[in-house]
């Protein structure tokens, strides 16, 4: 008797230890909400630009911008919502208003919007239009709100915020679910605001009272996330950069007070209080509006796909930007890049080559099945495999059953209970030894690894660090195709043309005549002497896999041989002519603004226009932001011939270019006015000319 009682009261003990094991694990540090869960499943939605900004070739309109400019003659918002349901993308996030103050809805309150627009008589919704595309497609349909204002007279005033609140409930209450919110950074500044013409500052950390303004929002539309970069905290944060990635550690978490540095903002921060993950917003093009000369400078499907494994990949989203053209549609060549880019991610991840392959951990939680490593390839998104408490280094070996070549390793953690992973490999059996192919830190929502094709019968995937019991949901290998990168183009002062790729092993052929390269046009074999203006298009080719890359395209105005900076000995002044991008010269000469920089070209030239490319690191000083630009004859009269502001510089260190009435000169003068840091140091990567 009283051994069956002991017994008894072994085998509950067991049965409590047992389940106490195979109970979930708790969470770990802050997790997602269901609005944050919802919008990381998306992955992958659009951002159209387009407003009075297109009309006029700028990025940010003055908010002075005539109205009548606004008649989209082809306009057509299902065109919009079609190219991105075909490119996979799950909403579309439109423009409605943005710094130029100009409303795509016919807002009651302000004239500045599409019902004082010859567009449709003035009848006319984009957001409307918009919404109702979305739907037709089954997209969610998204709004960008600029508080920064440049047209309302209000702006920097507390009545700006009632403004601002009005039009947000027009857009929350009129266009049904939003599915994102986006306030841009750009806060204050020069603009027209009515007429006054003048700086307006705010400060951004009260003026917005976004505690209150967020509170509105989530009232109206309950699901929605906001996006606000870094220091204003929504659902959402920032990358720090317009180029398109995050960092290679991503922590989905920041702090929920204080402030957010460009480390914050580009890896997160490991021991954040708040889960706000990462955005990465690109444009498809250079800039964010439409211009004309960007046409052929659309990105191509390797630069695309480079950016689909530095946001998506990532633990990111991509919210990816179309420029509307002025007739109102989106450029075929950005539909094509776009519809490129998912057939090439379609191709890559067609086959999980460890479907249906055997699994083994090294740990599983209590030894229980609904934890087990097949949990990992059961295409269940609720599913994990999970390790027991305190268990933080643990590996899933699986066996691939014969030798099969990969080049892909992608990891899912079940974010519900938290991020954990801090570091992990991937290796692979080769040969009978194991091969360490690709090591890396933070996991997250999704993660995928690149790494050159290694074929092998069993892959490790080992977690060497986490915070607590690692929790995996899904696991995928893949053997990505070839995509080579285009070739880069450049035209040092010389007029030399050189062509080059990070792709090991492929070879160039080239034109000089704006044709398209094929293998039957000249072949690269070293710099090409140029003395004239010149299109050079080229393509790369591998011999090895007779794969060809798309092609790259640049156009190159005068040749810079004879140009020479007036006033300095500075040999490294000339770096900015050398057609290389990462080189740039800082003018510190101790003068305070406006800091002038002159070059003799040499030659009397018809010129129309000139172009600036900054420093391409955004901390460093220099970046030019308000200039002017005067020609000469004789280095002596001057004429200016434009003023302005170079926008968003900063975030997004394009080329910029500028055109004006041809006007006849042998010398230029840039005239550095303001500078992004405020200081007097005015810096240039690169500077040229546009001639007649
Ligand atoms: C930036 C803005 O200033 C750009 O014009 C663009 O709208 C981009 C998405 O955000 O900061």
């Amino acid at each position: 008797m009283v051994k069956k009682i002991l017994f008894g009261i072994i085998l509950s003990g067991l049965a409590i230890g047992l389940n106490a094991q195979t109970k979930a694990p708790a969470t770990c540090g802050p997790v997602p909400t269901e609005n944050q869960l919802r919008w990381q499943e998306m992955e992958y939605y659009a951002f159209v630009h387009f407003s009075l900004n297109t009309y006029t070739d700028q990025s940010w309109g003055n908010g002075n911008e005539d109205i009548k400019l606004f008649n989209p003659k082809e306009s057509d918002c299902r065109q919009w919502a079609r190219i991105c349901k075909e490119a996979g993308m799950k909403g579309i996030i439109i423009t409605a208003k943005h710094h130029c103050g100009f409303c795509l809805w016919p807002s009651k309150y302000t004239e500045y919007s599409v019902k004082n627009a010859p567009w449709k008589n003035g009848k006319g919704d984009m957001v409307r239009e918009m919404a109702d595309a979305c739907a037709a497609y089954g997209l969610k349909l998204g709004i960008y709100l600029s508080p920064w204002d440049r047209n309302s007279p209000d702006y920097g005033k507390p009545e700006y915020i009632t403004y601002f609140r009005n039009q947000l409930t027009e857009l929350l209450t009129n266009y049904g679910p939003i599915f994102e919110i986006w306030f841009d950074g750009a806060n204050g500044g020069s603009g027209y605001y009515g007429g006054a013409n003048e700086t307006r500052t705010i400060d951004r950390t009260t003026y917005y009272d976004w505690k209150n303004t967020y509170a509105l929002i989530r009232k109206l539309q309950p699901n929605i996330v906001i996006w606000n970069d870094g220091g204003d905290r929504g659902d959402l944060r920032w990358v720090g950069t317009e180029e398109g990635s995050v960092g290679e550690t991503n922590w989905s978490l920041l702090n929920a007070t204080g402030e957010v540095d460009w480390n914050m903002l580009h890896f997160g921060l490991e021991n954040g209080n708040s889960w706000v993950p990462a955005e990465v917003n690109t444009s498809i093009r250079p800039e964010w509006f439409y211009h004309p000369n960007e046409d052929s400078k659309v990105k191509t499907v390797p630069h695309l796909l480079d950016t689909y494994y530095h946001s998506i990949g990532s633990n990111g989203s991509l919210l990816l930007n179309f420029p509307i053209m002025p007739s109102g549609l989106i450029h075929p060549n950005d539909e094509k890049a776009a519809l490129g880019l998912a057939k090439a991610v379609k191709e890559t991840f067609a086959v999980n080559l460890a479907e249906n392959r055997k699994e083994e951990a090294s740990n599983v939680r209590g030894n229980a099945k609904e934890f087990s490593a097949g949990k990992t390839l059961d295409n269940n998104k609720d599913t994990y495999w999970a390790t027991d408490d305190n268990v933080t280094k643990a590996s899933l070996t699986l066996d691939l059953g014969k030798p099969t070549l990969f080049n892909r390793f992608l990891v899912q953690e079940y974010i519900r209970l938290g991020q954990r992973v801090k570091a992990f490999t991937v290796e692979a059996l080769v040969d009978g030894g194991w091969k360490e192919v690709a090591k890396a830190t933070t996991i997250g929502y999704k993660r995928i690894l690149r790494f050159p094709s290694v074929k092998a019968t069993k892959v490790r995937f080992s977690i060497t660090d986490s915070k607590s019991c690692p929790v995996i949901s899904n696991i995928g290998i893949y053997n990505a195709p070839v995509f080579l990168n285009a070739p880069t183009i450049e035209r040092n002062q010389t007029g030399e043309i050189n062509i080059s790729t990070d792709d090991i092993g492929p070879i160039f052929y080239y034109t000089l005549d704006g044709s398209e390269p094929s293998l039957d046009s000249k072949r690269y074999s070293g710099p090409v002497q140029t003395e004239e203006k010149v299109e050079v298009k080229a393509i790369a080719y591998d011999p090895a896999t007779r794969k060809s890359s798309p092609v790259g395209h640049d156009k190159f105005d005068i040749c810079r041989k004879d140009w020479k900076i007036v006033g300095t000995d500075d040999k490294k002044a000339y770096s900015l002519f050398d057609g290389n991008s990462s080189t740039v010269w800082h003018q510190r000469d101790g003068k305070r603004m406006p800091v002038d920089l002159v070059i003799d070209l040499g030659h009397k030239y018809d010129l129309c226009g000139f172009k600036y490319l900054p420093d391409q690191n955004k901390w460093s000083s220099g970046i030019i932001t308000n200039y002017q630009f005067s020609i000469s004859e004789d280095n002596i009269n001057w004429k200016q011939l434009d003023e302005g502001e170079f926008s968003n510089i900063k975030n997004n260190p394009v080329w910029q270019i500028k055109r004006f009435a041809p006007e006849k000169g042998r010398y230029i003068r840039l005239r550095a006015l303001k500078n992004a840091s405020g200081d007097n140091v005015a810096g240039y990567s690169e500077v040229d000319v546009i001639t007649n």
